[in-house]
């Protein structure tokens, strides 16, 4: 049976503030939240909508050393641009506070004291690596060296990226700190631990048996974790950068980022609704949402539940934690350290009035159960095709008829044919059917039945072909022009959640105030959505204006070129790498072997391309014995005027080979380095042609 609830309380992950967001956030978090809050508020429902950003944790101190200011500027700037991009996007959280808050500080700290005083932490001692240069201990990430395996001389102290290794600082080779260079030493630290083993078998019945209705990304991750076994885990840190642990003899110790920052969707609560805010996480009626990313399962489901479970005083659980797989761009996964990502605040300056577009494709590409692309030209398409072509296309032809023929007043329904029945009875199947995909934090498809209404409403139109009635039945012009109409009022419902500003021009155009309240002649409310008399007759509509406009190529290429130099820094930094690397000796040989190769010095009289060739140079050479032919492969790195008059070393007695119809009698003697790139051997000073080399 399913529980009902009086209010839903939803919240998204906090942003790291050590960066922008950009799509893959969007697309994973922000949109489908949302998404979902405005449906639900469409709906009249009481939700309380909750983020903020994350400001503590070790990438923030090291952007700040990086960039020789403190780590309260580095989360001071992406606090302002990370919520500016979300409100430009339309995501209007009711409180988007901050973990360095002094409410946060009070309230972290106040939870971990509960559950030290109550015993709640184990105390664990161990070795860690230190900086005695920077004074400060360093996470296996900030440990750099030679990989053992691969030669890789930036491997991390987890991982090489170049080979895919998993390593141990131990195993590096000459390792040295990230920070200050030096070699780390051992020194020995005490923390503090949850012992996560003890809320086990409590989180398999609550979640393993009681939650089988999650997605199954995330049910299958938290059952691998139940499955593996679980392990105390640190709650605090040696760090000068977070929440102090308030604890004596605690000096130079935090509370680790992932310990208070879900404490933080609490705090952001209290801050916004000091006397009001324990309803939202501790009534049994209240129904908490936690909309997060794949990489943040492990925190939302297991750890931040048992810091919960072990604070008591009854604080709810999630009622479900929808969490998205990743978002990819043009192929490629995005990182934000190579640039290869689509940042929220340059989107919204590069395309202004597109907001909605960029909800609408994130959004019908949403990666919810596995990991999708983002491409320009599909978000191109979706936006001519679809919004433009579809439903931008179908409500301007209504509007725009309408007051072609009634001046601007909704005309009367009279007699309504089958086909008028047939279609304004599909709405109200498809409205079922959105609500039950929301409600299941299905969003791709939630999206497919909106925009079905606008299909419906565009094949309508077309088909009936109004504009042609006019002349002779303008009582069926009419008509056909009301149940457009209560189309297009029902697709201002139903895209609110999805595409809001496309829908507030709708709702102008139409004439109608929105549910949630501002004053307008009409109101319309998700329960109208469907309705087959939303517009009433007579009831005067406003100016058509466009509610989409085209996308065009160069803007498209824009966006495509700036990638494309990214990808093409990539290479050449790959390409240098390549470059670097050695073949390893090849098997022995004695000198009689040797002695058999008679190389000799020669100087090339003539060159030129082969015909029909990319990479081949014919050359004519004078090798002091005679004058002869060689076909070369490097036409790619020397031109013939490069060739010509030079002094090369030639393997003279190779076997003879015809290629591409020339005899070739002879190889010249290349350096080649492993990404390929060639230079002849030339003697150091200018010797007569035909000297052997040896
Ligand atoms: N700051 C988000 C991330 O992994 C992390 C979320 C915290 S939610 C409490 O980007
Ligand atoms: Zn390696």
């Amino acid at each position: 049976m399913e529980k009902k609830f009086k209010r839903t309380l939803v919240t998204c992950a906090l942003p790291y503030a050590n960066g922008p967001v950009h799509i893959g956030h969007l697309a994973g978090v922000y949109v489908p939240a949302d998404i979902y809050v405005r449906y639900l508020r469409l709906r009249g429902e009481d939700v309380l909508y909750v983020c903020g950003s994350d400001e503590h944790g070790v990438p923030i101190t090291i952007k700040a050393r990086q960039q020789g200011c403190s780590p309260q500027d580095i989360v001071d700037k992406y606090h302002s641009i990370i919520s500016e991009s979300f409100k430009a996007l339309g995501i209007n959280f009711d409180i988007y506070g901050r973990t360095s808050s002094k409410v946060h500080e009070k309230n972290a700290s106040q939870f971990f004291r509960k559950l030290y005083d109550e015993g709640k932490f184990v105390t664990q001692e161990s070795e860690q690596y230190y900086d005695p240069e920077a004074k400060t201990f360093l996470a296996d990430r900030y440990i750099v060296g030679t990989c053992p395996k691969c030669g890789n001389e930036s491997a991390y102290g987890d991982q090489c990226e170049k080979c895919g290794s998993t390593l141990s600082p131990e195993e590096l080779i000459n390792p040295h700190s990230k920070l200050s260079g030096a070699e780390p030493i051992k020194k020995k630290t005490t923390h503090w631990y949850l012992p996560l083993q003890d809320y086990e078998p409590w989180l398999r019945e609550w979640i393993l048996e009681g939650h089988k209705e999650w997605r199954s990304n995330v049910y299958g991750q938290v059952k691998s974790w139940l499955d593996g076994g679980l392990q105390p885990r640190a709650v605090t840190r040696d760090l000068d950068w977070g929440v102090p642990v308030p604890v004596e003899g605690a000096e130079g110790k935090v509370l680790y980022v992932w310990f208070d920052a879900p404490i933080g969707y609490i705090s952001n609560t209290m801050e916004l609704l000091p006397d009001d805010w324990e309803k939202w996480w501790k009534s049994p009626d209240t129904k908490l949402v936690h909309f997060i990313g794949k990489d943040n399962i492990v925190f939302h489901c297991i750890v931040f539940p048992s810091m919960l479970k072990a604070y008591g005083d009854g604080f709810i659980l999630p009622e479900n934690v929808p969490a998205n797989e990743f978002l990819n761009l043009e192929g490629d996964k995005i990182s934000t350290s190579r640039g290869w990502a689509v940042w929220a605040h340059e989107y919204v300056q590069d395309f202004p009035g597109k907001e909605d577009v960029l909800r609408y494709v994130l959004t019908a590409n949403a990666p919810e159960t596995k990991d999708n692309d983002f491409s320009w030209k599909e978000f191109q398409t979706r936006n001519n095709s679809e919004l433009v072509a579809i439903f931008g296309n179908f409500v301007n032809r209504a509007v725009v008829l309408t007051h072609k023929y009634f001046e601007g007043k909704v005309p009367a329904a009279g007699e309504l044919t089958d086909v008028d029945r047939e279609t304004l009875a599909e709405v109200p199947v498809l409205r079922e059917s959105l609500e039950k995909n929301i409600e299941n934090y299905r969003f791709r498809e939630a999206l497919k039945d909106a925009m079905q209404i606008a299909r419906l409403g565009n094949k309508y139109i077309s088909d009936s072909e109004p504009w042609k009635l006019a002349k002779t039945d303008l009582a069926r012009t009419g008509t056909i022009l009301n149940v457009c109409l209560q189309l297009c009022a029902d697709l201002a419902i139903a895209f609110e959640p999805f595409t809001p500003f496309a829908c507030e021009r709708l709702r102008k155009m139409l004439n109608l105030s929105s549910v949630a309240g501002i004053a307008g002649p009409q109101s319309v409310g998700w329960e109208q959505l469907g309705a087959t008399d939303i517009l009433k007759e007579g009831h005067q509509l406003g100016e058509a204006e466009l509610l989409f406009a085209k996308i065009e190529d160069d803007a498209i290429q824009k966006q495509l070129d700036r990638l494309a130099a990214i990808r093409a820094q990539k290479e050449a930094e790959a390409k240098a790498e390549l470059a670097k690397q050695v073949a390893p000796q090849k098997d022995e040989c004695t000198f009689e072997e040797f002695e058999k190769m008679d190389i000799r010095t020669a100087t090339v009289l003539e060159a030129e391309r082969v015909p029909k060739t990319d990479k081949l140079l014919k050359l004519t050479i004078d090798t002091g014995l005679d004058k002869r032919v060689i076909v070369s492969g490097i036409a790619e790195y020397y031109s013939p005027e490069d060739m010509l008059g030079k002094q090369i070393c030639i393997l003279a007695n190779l076997k003879p080979r015809t290629i591409k119809g020339i005899e070739s009698k002879g190889m010249i003697l290349m350096a080649k380095q492993n990404d390929g790139k060639m230079r002849f051997i030339t003697p150091q000073e200018a010797v007569v042609n035909g000297s052997q080399v040896g």
